[in-house]
């Protein structure tokens, strides 16, 4: 059996979930799931060019975070890793189908592609291929919201920023830097590590020299907490605690979200390098799954309630299926537009 790290028990108080939002929560991660399946799917039929980068087994983190926040009002940076991100921010599923079929209705109007998923809308500042580089973007989103509000008085601007990368990007210069600018500023983000074990190949705790990198912020004496991404409600208990701190102008927070990937690290990996026991362990504890169980027990909903979400989000992505595919590629004659901002 492959050693995991033991998580601090979420008491049940903080859990307590009303049935309209645990069905919300679930809704969501089953259309991060359901939609990554799709892509699975297209991207062998060879309807995408170049790396995809699937989010199954992690939609605990994005749907516990992202569904604690304002939607359309706060900010979301993301990493390569980025489609779930962006369904969970509101992104439609027809808008980032298209986006990784390279067509026009494409949410970067097909210039973009899977690792590049931007909404202005709905205020997601981006997913980012390289490693750790949406960490200062984020930095300055939130340094603008403060901006906004203390210096030019602007009482509404009380946003915040959650801030997604991966384990293998905090221990990139770029994390360590903007950290301590966030903790000195007490800027309004949430720092979200999405522990997932694995850097493509590399064994999370052969990289670094403390692998429990919620304890990294006590050195910029900001908050941190570790939790278990693979449980949404904890996920957002944590997550309500970070926004709330934010907003309140009371500073930054480092969230540890012990999680794992179901595939590869891209559709091009063939995944043979993880342990099929470690595998096991992290696919028994399926965040759908468990949310599931969690509204049955407590009579929150029903087997066939749920499978109706199933049926209604399997309909929704089917439809983004059609939709990119009858939509036009971008017209050549605008390969310079949307280079730079236009008015
Ligand atoms: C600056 C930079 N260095 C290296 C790479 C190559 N690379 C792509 S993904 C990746 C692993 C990142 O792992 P992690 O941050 O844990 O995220 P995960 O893929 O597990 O979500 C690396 C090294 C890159 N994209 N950017
Ligand atoms: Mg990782």
């Amino acid at each position: 059996m492959v050693r995991e790290r033991v998580l601090p028990i979420i008491d049940e108080a903080a859990k307590k979930v009303s049935r309209e939002e645990g069905l919300l929560l679930y809704e969501d991660m089953v259309l991060g799931r359901l939609f990554e399946d799709k892509c699975a799917e297209m991207y062998y039929r060879g309807k995408m060019f170049g790396f995809v980068h699937l989010y199954s087994g992690q939609e605990a983190v994005s749907t516990g975070i992202i569904k604690a926040m304002r939607p359309g009002e706060d900010y979301v940076s993301s990493t390569y890793r980025d489609h779930v991100h962006a369904l969970s921010c509101g992104v439609t599923a027809r808008e980032v189908m298209a986006e990784l079929f390279g067509k026009e209705t494409g949410c970067s109007k097909g210039r973009g592609g899977s690792m590049h998923l931007f909404s202005s809308p709905h205020n997601l500042l981006g997913g980012y291929a390289f490693v750790a580089e949406g960490i200062p973007v984020a930095l300055g989103a939130a340094f603008q919201c403060r901006y906004r509000r203390e210096v030019l008085g602007d009482e509404s601007a009380d946003n915040v920023v959650a801030c997604f990368f991966g384990d293998g990007a905090s221990n990139n210069g770029q994390f360590f830097e903007c950290l301590n600018m966030a903790a000195l500023w007490k800027l309004p983000i949430l720092f979200v590590v999405e522990n997932n074990k694995w850097a493509i190949g590399m064994d999370h705790d052969r990289a670094t020299s403390q692998p429990e990198i919620f304890k990294k912020a006590s050195v910029f004496d900001m908050a941190g907490v570790e939790v278990d991404g693979m449980d949404v409600l904890a996920v957002r208990s944590v997550a309500r605690e970070a926004v709330g701190r934010a907003r309140a102008g009371k500073g930054p927070t480092l969230i540890e979200a012990l999680t794992y990937r179901f595939r590869g690290h891209s559709l091009a990996d063939p995944d043979e390098l993880r342990d099929p026991a470690e595998k096991e362990e992290w696919l028994a504890r399926d965040p759908i799954e468990r949310l599931k169980a969690h509204l049955n027990e407590r009579n929150l909903a029903t087997a066939d309630e749920l499978k109706e979400i199933e049926r209604q989000v399997q309909a929704t992505v089917d439809d983004s299926v059609t939709f990119a595919n009858e939509s036009a590629e971008p017209d050549p004659k605008d390969l310079r537009r949307f280079i730079f901002a236009e008015d």
